[in-house]
């Protein structure tokens, strides 16, 4: 950093919702998120002898001299966005970042791709790096695979970062061009995200045996990706794999690719009983496909299903986290009776409903000099 730089700097980047396209991303498929109205914050502060972290979440702080990668505590993907900006020849001297997160942690919502976004916009702006979008989604990105070591796809990032206002993100994965899809829900529908409280955790193994399954079938079908296999080639590409779980892996990335476009296509007819279908095919999909859901998940599609949603799928990397719910407004209330309900009985944990609009995406706010 150099004296002319801003002594301070702040980065506010939102976490997602990811309408549907779920594994599609690391499979340099299609995915279709859009941003939250929750933020994390980061303040970048020029000074010191090292790299500070702070969390005003935790009332913790952490002084680290040296930035090592490896599998870190909730810090590592702010420090991760410094050791990526200096792996990448950018000077970054000694900084305190402070976090400060409105992201609900595990829910399935990138809290921790929030952070990097907004610790990657702070950093950008304090040391005056004029990184484009690309490069500010590549460096955040790069805290969570290189510095943490989670093998996480391309979406989060760019979702935190690249969403707008009353539009959906149709993210190509492989060419990380995107479309804005308008996604302006009408007055009689609102979207209900449930907290099915069963916190989801990306670094348990689950995500990456998921991954390494559809880098074994590709590789066994002799394309570069999942992406390549289309719904017309599915039938053969499925004898031809023979191992019934790959099989069952191949048929999701392969069908969900499909049904995001068809969203995409639903959406722009304005049909949202066509949009809905389509969530909650995808949860079908991701529960006896992939299978990656968990009781709490699949008994709030159920609940909603029958409580009169147009759809309704679990959100994210799976095994727990937040349920969206495309519902008549005038069917929440008796929606989230019966969900209270059908927990209690069950003897789950009671879940949290709220509601959420397509918010904007990252931006750095300010910088003082
Ligand atoms: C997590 C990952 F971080 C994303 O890259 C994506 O794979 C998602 O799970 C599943 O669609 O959010």
């Amino acid at each position: 950093m150099t004296s002319s730089m801003s002594e301070s700097s702040i980065g506010v980047s939102p976490g997602r919702v990811n309408l549907i396209g779920e594994h599609t991303d690391y499979n340099e498929g299609f995915v279709l998120p859009i941003a939250l109205g929750h933020v994390a914050t980061v303040t970048a502060t020029a000074g010191g002898t090292g790299v500070r972290v702070g969390s005003a979440q935790l009332g913790e702080s952490v002084d680290l001299d040296e930035l090592s990668p490896g599998p870190r505590a909730w810090w590592g993907y702010v420090a991760g966005v410094v050791w990526a900006l200096r792996e990448r020849g950018h000077s970054i001297g000694p900084v305190t970042l402070d976090i400060d997160s409105a992201v609900p942690l595990g829910g399935g919502l990138s809290s921790s791709a929030a952070i990097e976004c907004a610790t990657a916009l702070a950093l950008d702006g304090l040391a005056g790096l004029g990184l484009d979008a690309q490069e500010l989604a590549a460096v955040a990105q790069a805290a969570e695979n290189g510095f943490m070591g989670v093998p996480t796809g391309p979406m989060d990032q760019r979702a935190s970062l690249w969403c707008t206002t009353d539009h959906a993100l149709l993210l190509d994965c492989r060419t990380l061009t995107t479309e804005q899809v308008p996604f302006a829900l009408p007055d009689d529908l609102v979207l209900a995200l449930v907290d099915t409280r069963s916190p989801h955790v990306l670094a348990d193994g689950h995500y990456a045996e998921r991954r390494a399954a559809c880098a074994r079938a590709a590789d066994a079908l002799g394309v570069r990706a999942l992406r390549d296999v289309t719904e017309a080639d599915l039938p053969a590409a499925l004898a031809r794999l023979g191992d019934e779980v790959l099989v069952r892996r191949t048929r999701h990335v392969v069908t969900e690719n499909a049904r995001v476009l068809a969203a995409v296509e639903g959406l722009g007819a304005g049909d949202w009983a066509v949009f809905g279908s389509l969530l909650t095919a995808s949860h079908a999909s991701m529960r006896d496909e992939y299978e990656i859901t968990v009781p709490t998940v699949d008994l709030a599609v159920e609940v909603a299903l029958a409580s009169g949603a147009l759809g309704a799928r679990m959100t994210g990397g799976g095994f727990g986290g937040t349920v969206i719910a495309l519902l008549p407004a005038g069917r929440l209330a008796a929606f989230t009776a019966a969900l209270q309900d059908a927990y209690a009985r069950r003897g789950f944990d009671l879940p949290a409903v709220s509601t959420t609009r397509a918010g904007a995406g990252g931006m750095e706010l300010s910088s003082r000099a």
